[in-house]
């Protein structure tokens, strides 16, 4: 496949975009403004940006804690993220959500769930709903590998065979469930060879290569708009800080240097940048205007979010529905 050079660069701000946010919320966390746990996707940004790039403004996503890194791909608002993750009304969930409860429908992010596997089911409805419309749309979900222990996938990828719907499952597999190694929980692969290749379309991704992620998840895509049903996409990678908060609060003792430190070498935005620079795509100063107009981006977020106002109280039931 060629991945035309625009799109390369595209993918190379998406992911930017992502890492220098992260950078930010993690920087300021101790300052204690931000009143929600974060999860931070440092490491992970090139799954976000290569299934994002596959998909349309229509096709939808579900998500789960560790979710900025799918909000800002699927084209969610930069200042409306911070803006919820300081608890203000124009935060993305009007400041009700915090950072594990992010939702944007009209980009067709349908919404993040903190509720480890709560994303894979909604998902697959989503998928359903997508087939009895009759659209042409996919559904991308998003969850990492402690929530592929969950029953929940395998009833959702059954589901999903079984109806042929237009699921792509993605899994991030970074390795840890919070301090539980995957070599503790799972025997092997636990999820290839679970369905005949013709019903579901799987794929195990160097989740760091944002080229390849997006490869994948292109043809996954084609198929899910062609009718012939779900596809799971093995996504290898690693979260570079810790399972919540900030560096400083990290838990001690579970993960060894040396393992973090052979991901960190394997940085998925420098690889990308060193791709399209090397491929004479962009100019070392092209990148580095790029990461300022990123850097300005990212202040003006702060402080629009600190000028927003905080909710009122009287309408945390505004936006419930019930059916
Ligand atoms: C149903 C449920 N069980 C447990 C938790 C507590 N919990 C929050 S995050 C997490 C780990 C999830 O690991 P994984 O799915 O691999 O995602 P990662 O944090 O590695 O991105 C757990 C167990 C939860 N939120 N929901």
């Amino acid at each position: 496949m060629t991945i035309s050079p625009q799109t390369k660069k595209m993918l190379l701000h998406t992911m930017l975009r992502i890492r220098m946010v992260q950078e930010g919320i993690e920087s300021r966390y101790l300052e204690d403004e931000m009143k929600t746990p974060v999860h931070l996707c440092v490491g992970q940004e090139a799954i976000a940006a290569g299934v994002c790039a596959a998909l349309t403004r229509e096709d939808y996503i579900a998500s789960n804690h560790r979710g900025h890194g799918h909000y800002l791909a699927k084209g969610g608002d930069l200042k409306a993220l911070v803006a919820e993750l300081h608890g203000r009304v124009d935060g993305c969930s009007k400041g009700f959500g915090g950072s594990m409860h992010l939702i944007d429908t009209s980009v067709g992010h349908m919404g993040s769930s903190s509720i480890v596997g709560g994303c894979i089911s909604i998902g697959t409805g989503l998928g359903l709903a997508i087939k009895m419309k009759g659209t042409d749309q996919v559904c991308a979900v998003f969850f990492g590998d402690g929530a592929a222990d969950e029953g929940v996938l395998y009833e959702s990828i059954n589901f999903a065979v079984l109806k042929r719907l237009p699921v792509i499952f993605i899994l991030e597999n970074n390795g840890w469930s919070v301090c539980s190694s995957v070599s503790a929980r799972q025997e092997g692969r636990n999820i290839f060879h679970y369905a005949p290749p013709d019903r579901l379309f799987t794929g195990l991704i160097d989740g760091n290569d944002a080229l390849a992620v997006y490869e994948a998840a292109t043809e996954a895509v084609e198929r899910a708009r062609k009718g012939l049903g779900p596809s799971f996409l093995e996504c290898l990678t690693y979260r570079i800080l810790p399972h919540a908060g900030c560096a400083a609060q990290d838990a001690s003792g579970y993960r060894d240097q040396e393992e973090i430190d052979a991901w960190r070498s394997r940085c998925p935005v420098e690889r990308l940048k060193t791709d399209l620079v090397e491929g004479g795509i962009l100019s070392p100063e092209d990148v580095a205007g790029m990461e300022q107009e990123v850097a300005g981006e990212i202040e003006e977020a702060f402080v629009f979010a600190k000028n927003s106002p905080k909710p009122d109280s009287g309408d945390l039931e505004k936006n419930l529905f019930c059916e």
